[in-house]
């Protein structure tokens, strides 16, 4: 699901990163200023960094020795990694495992990145009742802790239309031009889903205050409805959002009607018009599909964002940005792929 901060998980070679973390981490405990373990930190740190930026998954010790930054002796690990399932040395940090295990159950907290698991496990914790008692657990991290078991499951397509459908009434009771899609992994055509992404506009509107009370009167009635439980986090509103176009994103926790339904993570945007076809661009992603168009663009001295498309860009020789550019395309997805001379791709094209 779509955290700000937090999540990221690389798609490729968890396992590999995985144990590779645990040794630098081990080599970092034991290491004193200059001894080869600080060398071998260092040389971890710069491997799995490059593995994390991959695109495939690693399969032998020989495509290992070919990413840049991974030296010899990483490999050799690696190739035990996916010959055996396990770097053999990992046998022999007992307490490392130990970390692993509980680290990860940590991060599978909704808003829980990999320095606050560190962070808890350091402090003692080991279980997901220890962290129910900390003192210190922000508002986000309660309510991620409260719907742990139901946030980590699975949502299927034909739930996630009915939760679309909930929204778009809420919004159509407003306005009945109001165009609400189901965006994310829905779109793109997957059998089921982490959460639910909405997009919202309405044609011809761009200001922040019209978007603004269009945002406001679907989290009214959804919580009215009982439908929203939980808020994770609330747009805000300035003056200065008033007469120009602005986006508002809503996160929470909905369920469906009925004992037995579960509790789900939504994220809504209310955005303008005019920013349309950037946005759903954006949120259908996937990520790495999103992240190989802006690349594209910004070679061809374009910016992509969620707002649109920009042109005549300058960049500096560290590819620093110097100005924001002309925007020239976003209202539609189509207008966005045109402009950059791409074959449109379907959503369910978008699985990069
Ligand atoms: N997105 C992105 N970069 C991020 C997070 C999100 O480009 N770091 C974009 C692409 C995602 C979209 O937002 O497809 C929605 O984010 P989600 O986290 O909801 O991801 P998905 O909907 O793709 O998958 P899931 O089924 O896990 O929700
Ligand atoms: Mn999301
Ligand atoms: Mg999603």
């Amino acid at each position: 699901p779509h955290v700000a901060g937090g999540k990221d998980e690389p798609r490729y070679n968890g396992a590999i990163l995985e144990q590779l973390k645990i040794l630098m981490d081990h080599y970092d405990k034991v290491k004193t200023k200059g001894s080869k373990e600080h060398f071998k930190v260092i040389n971890y740190r710069k491997a799995i960094t490059a593995i994390r930026a991959l695109d495939y998954e690693i399969t032998s010790e020989e495509m290992a020795l070919k990413v840049p930054r991974v030296g010899k002796k990483i490999a050799q690990k690696i190739g035990e990694c996916v010959a055996l399932g396990k770097i053999k040395k990992l046998d022999h940090l007992d307490w490392d495992k130990e970390r692993s295990r509980v680290e990860t159950l940590f991060r599978s907290v909704y808003g829980v990145g990999s320095e606050m698991a560190t962070e808890w496990y350091n402090k003692g914790c080991r279980t997901l009742d220890d962290l129910r008692k900390l003192p210190d657990l922000t508002k986000n991290q309660i309510t991620g802790l409260k719907y742990h078991e139901d946030l980590l499951k699975r949502i299927p397509r034909q739930e996630v239309e009915q939760i679309g459908r909930i929204v778009e009434s809420a919004a159509k009771s407003l306005h009945p031009d109001i165009d609400s899609q189901v965006t994310g992994s829905y779109r793109r055509g997957k059998l089921d889903c982490g959460d639910v992404d909405i997009v919202v506009a309405r044609p011809n509107i761009d200001n922040g205050d019209e978007l603004f009370v269009i945002m406001e009167h679907i989290l009214k009635e959804l919580v009215k409805a009982d439908f929203l439980v939980e808020h994770l986090s609330l747009p805000v509103w300035s003056e200065s959002m008033a007469n120009q176009p602005h986006h508002f994103k809503y996160m929470g926790i909905c369920k469906l009607p009925g004992d037995d339904s579960v509790h789900r993570h939504i994220d809504i945007l209310v955005v303008p018009w005019i920013h349309l076809g950037a946005v759903l661009i954006y949120f259908t992603g996937n990520d790495i599909c999103n992240r190989s168009m802006r690349l594209f663009a910004s070679n061809r001295g374009m910016r992509l964002s969620d707002k649109g498309l920009f042109e005549g860009v300058i960049r500096s020789k560290a590819r620093k940005r110097v100005n924001e550019g002309r925007w020239v395309a976003g209202r539609t997805e189509r207008e966005i792929f045109d402009y950059l001379k791409i074959p449109y791709l379907e959503p369910y094209e978008r699985e990069c």
